[in-house]
């Protein structure tokens, strides 16, 4: 499938989805959005996939919301950015969010604004040693978006939260993983390597229970323990009759790898 702002592929059950506007530092558009929306469309319906990587080409990862289409100045109209964000970056996020397979965001140079945050949406966020993260929002009078004021203080704590959301300053891939934001810093030269290692391995994990994980763990955000303590009741009641489950438990007991299929 050919796209004008993005590139896609789909192969040996990994699906990979590379923002493609790099003289712009792969900032998003609508015409971006809208391949981004077509392709997530594609990976939810494809059954066959077990992972997503998203990534960005050339030496930026993303630099958030194209200012260029945002024409304002002094004394110039408004615009309803709101209707963007429930256009755009609110279908994105859930649908990272909500995918059934694990979303690997591989940060390959710098993540400004809504592209810090697409990037906190995904599942497993390795970066390379001379990526960053920038708040950008306060420095052009924002707040963080794509969600940014949910993300930042469950991830990092609501004092570094709220400096990193309110002073706006870069933050090296070095200090982003040892804050938490992120999983993993790994050096420039090892970046390619370590995720597609990492890819490999998710396709040929047990995805079903690697996407009840990931349910398992959104919900616990706003749950109790008493509620969690049922969703994971729930959660590994479906596992318990799922192939993966009963192909680890022999691999196990014959002391074997497991050959998971992902059912
Ligand atoms: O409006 C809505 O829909 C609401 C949603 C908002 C979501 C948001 O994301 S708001 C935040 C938007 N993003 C920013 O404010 C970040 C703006 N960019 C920067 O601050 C810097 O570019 C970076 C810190 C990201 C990188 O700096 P640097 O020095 O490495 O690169 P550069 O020279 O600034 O950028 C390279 C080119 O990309 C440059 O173009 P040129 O001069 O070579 O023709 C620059 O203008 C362009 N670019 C970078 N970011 C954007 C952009 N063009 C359009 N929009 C951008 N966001």
């Amino acid at each position: 499938m050919t796209y004008a702002n993005i590139l896609f592929s789909s192969e040996s059950g990994i699906a990979r989805l590379t923002l493609n506007r790099p003289d712009r530092l792969n900032a998003f558009n609508d015409a971006m959005h809208a391949d981004i929306r077509d392709a997530l469309g594609r990976v939810k319906a494809d059954t066959s996939l077990r992972a997503l990587l998203l990534t960005g080409a050339g030496r930026g990862f993303c630099a958030g919301q194209d200012l260029a289409d945002r024409a304002v100045r002094p004394g110039s109209e408004s615009v309803d950015i709101g209707a963007s964000i429930e256009r755009n970056y609110k279908p994105l996020v859930l649908a990272l969010r909500s995918l059934p397979i694990p979303v690997v965001c591989a940060v390959n140079g710098v993540a400004a604004g809504a592209g810090a945050n697409v990037a906190l949406a995904c599942d497993i966020v390795i970066a390379a040693k001379s990526a960053s993260f920038i708040q950008a929002f306060c420095k052009i009078g924002l707040i963080p978006d794509a969600g940014g004021t949910h993300f930042l203080p469950r991830l990092v704590g609501s004092a570094r939260a709220m400096g990193l959301a309110m002073l706006g300053d870069k933050l090296s891939a070095e200090q982003a993983a040892a804050w938490g934001l992120i999983w993993k810093c790994v050096d420039d030269g090892e970046f390619p390597a370590a995720i597609e290692a990492l890819l490999q391995h998710f396709a040929s994990a047990p995805t079903r229970s690697l996407g009840a994980i990931k349910r398992a763990l959104q919900a616990s955000a706003g749950n109790t323990l008493e509620a969690q303590l049922d969703v994971e009741r729930d959660l590994q009641c479906e596992m318990g009759y799922s192939a993966d489950f009963k192909e680890g438990v022999a691999a196990f007991g014959e002391k074997r790898p497991p050959r998971f299929t992902g059912k």
